[in-house]
């Protein structure tokens, strides 16, 4: 029987066939196939592997057709990490919307195979352009790894003589063969913010989430379970220790105004983004704070 391949490479992203200037590692292993962005450490791509007698496993991320992968420029889809704000900056709005962080080039650390995959470490820390508008020192550490599940931990040192608080978000894109016939399952009971309608409140989820319009929530004191529910092909599970979820798509009008996605592209995605945002994480000076996810087709 052909031994599977168990290959990780650095090299230039091509899309359909055009190299872009975007740093990736590619990783193929038995378990599955991956890209991730230097910039970022953004996971682009993640497709387990089927077993052989069983059907070819759908992606798990979706990835919008309509990058640019232009450097510094936020890539639309997979995993951008949002840190260490969440939407737009508190005090100057101009600023990169979700942090800086998935603008960044990070530093590769290690690539290191295991009998169930590949682990890939990134790190982040401050520099002159961060501290210009985040004012601390820091040291961000992304874990990935790759095999029959997807898994991240995001953790944050702090290396300043202060104590600070951050805000964050893994803020995956998720692929649906249809957005129509999606339900979410795992926010019953839940209360939530409506990005869209803001003066409403004591908002509390009743039942599985459907999606008929431009949805925008975040969910507090969440259960940190979800499962993604699709009649047309496999679910997705995803578990976290983040406080937080946000589900969001953004249906047609919004898909039109952001630029990066084809007018339909909103039909085949679905974010459901955990994190720590409307309790954020506060670091006391030398503290250490991790954050978990891991999500795959069942
Ligand atoms: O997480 C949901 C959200 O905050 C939406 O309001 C929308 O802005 C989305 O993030 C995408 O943000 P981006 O900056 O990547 O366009």
């Amino acid at each position: 029987m052909q031994q599977q391949a168990w290959t990780a490479k650095q090299q230039k992203l091509q899309v359909q066939g055009v190299l872009t200037e975007l740093d990736v590692i590619e990783i193929d292993n038995p378990f599955c196939s991956a890209v991730i962005a230097l910039q970022g450490a953004q996971v682009l791509h993640y497709q387990q592997k089927a077993k052989s007698s069983e059907l070819p496993i759908p992606p798990l991320l979706w990835l919008s057709d309509n990058n640019s992968f232009a450097p510094q420029k936020a890539i639309r889809g997979g995993i951008p990490l949002c840190f260490p704000w969440f939407n737009k900056h508190p005090e100057y709005p101009n600023l990169a919307s979700h942090g800086f962080a998935r603008n960044l080039e990070w530093i590769l650390e290690s690539i290191i195979e295991s009998a169930d995959g590949h682990q890939v470490v990134l790190t982040l820390e401050q520099n002159m352009e961060t501290l210009k508008v985040w004012p601390y020192s820091f040291k961000a550490q992304l874990a990935v790894h790759l095999g029959e599940q997807l898994s991240l931990r995001f953790s944050v040192k702090n290396t300043d003589k202060q104590a600070f608080e951050f805000k964050f978000l893994f803020h995956s894109y998720f692929a649906v063969d249809d957005i129509h016939q999606t339900q979410v399952m795992g926010l019953e009971n839940t209360a939530f913010l409506d990005h869209l309608n803001p003066e409403l409140d004591n908002l509390r989820e009743v039942d599985t989430i459907g999606f008929n319009a431009e949805t925008d929530r975040l969910y507090s004191l969440a259960s940190g379970r979800y499962r993604i529910m699709q009649p047309s092909q496999s679910d997705i599970l995803i578990q976290s220790d983040c406080s937080d979820a946000v589900v969001w798509n953004p249906w047609i009008e919004k898909t039109q105004r952001l630029g990066d996605m084809s007018a339909d592209a909103w039909q085949q995605m679905l974010c459901v983004e955990c994190g720590q945002v409307s309790d954020p994480v506060m670091l006391a000076v030398g503290e250490t704070r991790a954050f978990k996810m891991f999500c795959f087709r069942p």
